[in-house]
């Protein structure tokens, strides 16, 4: 196996001991016995190996979460006590930030300054903000007209069991996104992390087990999407699935939550627009085009991938564009000069020197990037960064979402005409205005049907504000005080007063 120069001992410790279950509190293997290997993308090599749990493991695992939501101490727990522990795990991963930023790195080929300045930052603000949730879930007293004397209230209850699917693109953040809210909310989980990235989620259980949440109140079970992910999502005792990844296995989980009528929440792809006026600030728009597409390696749902340029400025944005993604130094996601890592995996580099090729086929050209990197990274996942010029709305680089460094450069004539286009898609994730007009940054925000809009800036984001899709990106938001509704549900109560 191979261990990674330059990370802090714990990481090499971590990556040499067994990776096992969390089920009920205990650090299980999977009952099958298997295993599977994580790599390290940007070399391909081992990285660490994992157990494989399946059906059977969600079994038990699902098991131990309706024991811990029913018997407790959990239910017991009051809100503030649930609270403290939220707080405890907080604290925990900042002190373990940097391992759990090399975990991460190593695991999913992100640069390091991201990990370490954004995905962990960020899960730690993200249980610190629904810590102080936990005590202000709170119901109505409803004025009714009914002839009578009655009183009329509301309790917010827990879902119950949650199981939450997570992807590989922000693999510790996703996790705390899902269990922050759930947990404040007094759920118990059962949490699949993505088979490409489990390593940050199983240090999470150990983080969880030390910040003194009860037996199964989490359960951890690392595993394949259609075995693993699968069974969670049909289980027959799971009250709620909350998924991030593809739109396609989206409307799986819709399916497979049928059988009991579980709640579901989904946030999925996206094809976002990011629109640039000629009015706008070019110091801060073509930056921000630039992260808005580039940011871990254009596997993020809410990429700018289709840039919207007005006609007088087209040429001076893309040759800019053009002229930075020349320079994005490429490497491995550890050495903390790289701006740019590999993609997560060699499904993910077919996936989108498919779509390379694709575009070039149709019709559109390469104006810099549109290659796997060689040299010394060969072994790894990389694509340089790649800018499309020539699309039209209609291209499968258009209308798809590549979730790679791949962005299609279109002109438009004004913002009527943007407006329409901007909506041409399936998705709803999110969109970007770039502009000094107010009007014309309300008139788009308006108008743009997505769940997010961002004017004058690009991926913002923040543990109080919602996130989620319009359209065919998702149901639901999580984040602020609209990931609450997700994980409660609301019971109405009368009592006759007479
Ligand atoms: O995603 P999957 P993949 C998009 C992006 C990417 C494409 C494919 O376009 O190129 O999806 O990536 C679990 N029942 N996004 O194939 O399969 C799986 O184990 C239950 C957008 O990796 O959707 C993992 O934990 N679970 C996105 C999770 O689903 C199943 C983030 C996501 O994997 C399952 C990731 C099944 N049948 C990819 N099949 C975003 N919205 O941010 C798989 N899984």
């Amino acid at each position: 196996m191979q261990t990674p120069v330059a990370v802090q001992p714990s990481v090499s410790a971590f990556l040499n001991k067994p990776k096992k279950l969390l089920i009920g509190g205990e650090w299980v293997e999977a009952a099958s016995g298997k295993t599977f290997a994580t790599l390290n993308p940007a070399t391909s090599e081992v990285l660490a190996v994992v157990a494989e749990g399946d059906k059977e493991d969600i079994d038990r695992a699902v098991r131990a979460a309706r024991k811990a939501f029913e018997e407790g101490p959990w239910p017991k727990m009051t809100p503030s006590e649930r609270g403290r522990l939220l707080y405890n795990l907080a604290d925990l991963i900042e002190r373990n930030a940097t391992e759990l930023a090399q975990l991460e790195t190593l695991d999913n080929g992100k640069p390091i300054r991201e990990s370490l300045n954004a995905d962990i930052p960020l899960a730690v603000d993200h249980f610190r903000y629904y810590a102080g949730w936990a005590t202000k879930i709170t119901g109505d007293t409803i004025p009714v007209s009914v002839p009578g004397n009655y009183f009329n209230y509301t309790r917010r209850e827990p879902v119950g069991v949650v199981g939450q699917i997570i992807p590989w693109n922000f693999p510790l953040l996703m996790a705390a996104w899902k269990l922050g809210a759930a947990l404040a909310c007094g759920n118990t989980v059962v949490l699949k992390p993505a088979e490409q990235t489990p390593l940050t989620a199983l240090r999470l259980g150990e983080l969880i087990q030390e910040a003194g949440f009860p037996d199964g109140v989490v359960n951890i079970v690392t595993g394949y999407g259609e075995t693993a992910g699968a069974a969670l999502a049909q289980h027959m005792d799971v009250d709620k699935v909350a998924f991030t990844g593809s739109t396609e296995v989206g409307k799986k989980i819709m399916q497979a939550a049928s059988g009991n009528l579980k709640k579901i929440s989904l946030e999925l792809g996206g094809k976002s627009p990011n629109i640039i006026f000629p009015d706008a600030d070019f110091s801060k728009a073509i930056p921000g085009a630039l992260m808005g597409i580039f940011f871990n390696q254009g596997q993020v749902c809410c990429a700018g991938s289709r840039l919207y340029i007005e006609k007088s400025v087209y040429d001076r944005v893309v040759s800019d564009m053009v002229d930075h993604a020349t320079k994005i130094k490429q490497g491995p996601g550890i050495d903390p000069s790289t701006q740019m890592g590999p993609l997560v995996s060699k499904e993910q580099l077919d996936r989108v020197t498919g779509y390379l090729e694709k575009g070039v086929t149709e019709g559109a050209e390469i104006l810099v990037g549109g290659e796997t990197a060689g040299g010394d990274l060969e072994k790894g996942y990389f694509v340089k960064p790649t800018v499309f010029a020539n699309v039209t709305d209609q291209m499968t680089i258009a209308q798809e979402e590549i979730f790679g460094p791949v962005v299609a450069a279109m002109p438009f004539e004004d913002i009527d005409e943007v407006i329409r286009r901007a909506n041409l898609t399936t998705y709803g994730l999110a969109a970007g205005v770039w502009t000094t007009d107010i009007r014309k940054a309300h008139r788009v925000a308006n108008a743009v049907k997505v769940g997010t809009v961002w004017v004058n800036c690009y991926n913002v984001f923040d543990a109080a504000s919602p996130f989620g899709g319009y359209k065919q990106s998702g149901i639901g938001r999580e984040m602020g005080s609209y990931a609450p509704e997700l994980y409660t549900q609301v019971k109405s109560v009368w009592v006759n007063l007479d």
